[in-house]
């Protein structure tokens, strides 16, 4: 990919999107074209045709999605499962015919079965059941992962996909209802810290393991994949270790500083048990993760209170 090149960053105001702008940008890459929401619903395959006729580009990354936590998963299966198919449908088919000289398709760790051996390896796709909470997304990641082979082996495209393992950072989402765990729980703290509160609620049973990547990271991975990488296998993106959703709320109920309880709701569901990505592929490819759990952590707290006003709607 040269610096001229003219890169197509989908989904550019996202959590994963923003940190590939910021990557790209200090890398000095010269020319990304970016749209928002309200510019290009990437879901009219009308709208995707022009775009795509009117632009040309020549490389592109497709972190545009609708993405959740668990609970909206859980909620809005339909909206998870049609806006992700039409997403990555209309993206794909018009990066094949208006030549794309390479696209990377973003996956999630949720494509692997829900009882996949630990660490998952990229060889366990599609060997058994999903956890059914995200089951909609994951079926069209699978689907956004097979159309990518499929294209690369009728037509010769240059289509890679990887699969991050969960992640935050910069412009994650802090909406208690439809967050990840990670935002949640520093919103929750912070908030339980400033209130005087007595205790902060945890969803599930804090039982489930979960491995965490700073965005930052996955920018940095996707880059270098981007740049070194050809080949319709799926590559994983994580660190190789995880970490309890109990331990988790203790360290970031420590950065957070706050002094009180940790209650477990056991009305709210677990999902998987434990998904914990296999990096080996990756690190034979060599890269490996640069920022630690506790750094990326209180990195995120400082990004979320310099941006609390607008962020904590
Ligand atoms: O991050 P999370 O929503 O998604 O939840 P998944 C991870 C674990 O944290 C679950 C628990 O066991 C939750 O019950 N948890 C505890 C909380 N407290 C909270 C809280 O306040 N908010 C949230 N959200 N969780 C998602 C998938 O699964 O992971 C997506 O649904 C995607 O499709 C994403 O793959 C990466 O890790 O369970």
């Amino acid at each position: 990919m040269e610096k001229t090149a003219k890169i197509y960053l989908a989904g550019h105001q996202g959590l994963v999107g923003s940190a590939i702008h910021r990557k790209l940008s200090a890398a000095g890459f010269e020319c990304i074209i970016t749209r928002t929401f309200r510019e290009l619903d990437l879901r009219s395959q009308p709208a995707a045709a022009e775009f795509f006729a009117a632009e040309k580009p020549e490389y592109v990354f497709l972190a545009a999605a609708k993405v959740g936590g668990i609970l909206a998963n859980n909620t809005y299966p339909a909206e998870f499962i049609h806006d992700n198919l039409a997403i990555q449908t209309n993206v794909l088919h018009q990066s094949y015919l208006h030549g794309v000289k390479k696209l990377l398709f973003l996956g999630s760790s949720c494509i692997y079965p829900k009882l996949a051996p630990q660490p998952m390896k990229e060889e366990h796709l599609l060997t058994g059941v999903l956890e059914p909470t995200n089951e909609p997304y994951a079926i069209a990641k699978i689907a956004g992962i097979k159309m990518c082979q499929a294209y690369n082996r009728q037509y010769g495209t240059r289509f890679i996909s990887v699969m991050p393992t969960n992640l935050y950072g910069p412009n994650d989402n802090f909406d208690l209802q439809t967050s990840h765990v990670l935002p949640a729980l520093i919103r929750k703290f912070h908030e339980a810290k400033i209130n005087n509160r007595a205790f902060v609620e945890i969803w599930g049973s804090g039982l489930p393991r979960r491995e965490f990547l700073h965005v930052d990271d996955l920018a940095a991975a996707c880059l270098f994949l981007m740049q070194r990488y050809d080949g319709s296998e799926i590559v994983n993106i994580g660190v190789g270790e995880d970490i309890t959703i109990k331990d988790l709320a203790l360290l970031i109920k420590e950065i957070v500083g706050f002094e009180g309880e940790l209650r477990f709701d056991s009305g709210k569901p677990d999902g998987a048990p434990r998904k914990l990505l296999d990096v080996s592929r990756l690190h034979a490819l060599g890269w490996k993760a640069a920022i630690s759990l506790r750094e990326g952590i209180s990195a995120a707290y400082r990004w979320y209170r310099e941006n609390e006003a607008v962020h904590s709607k």
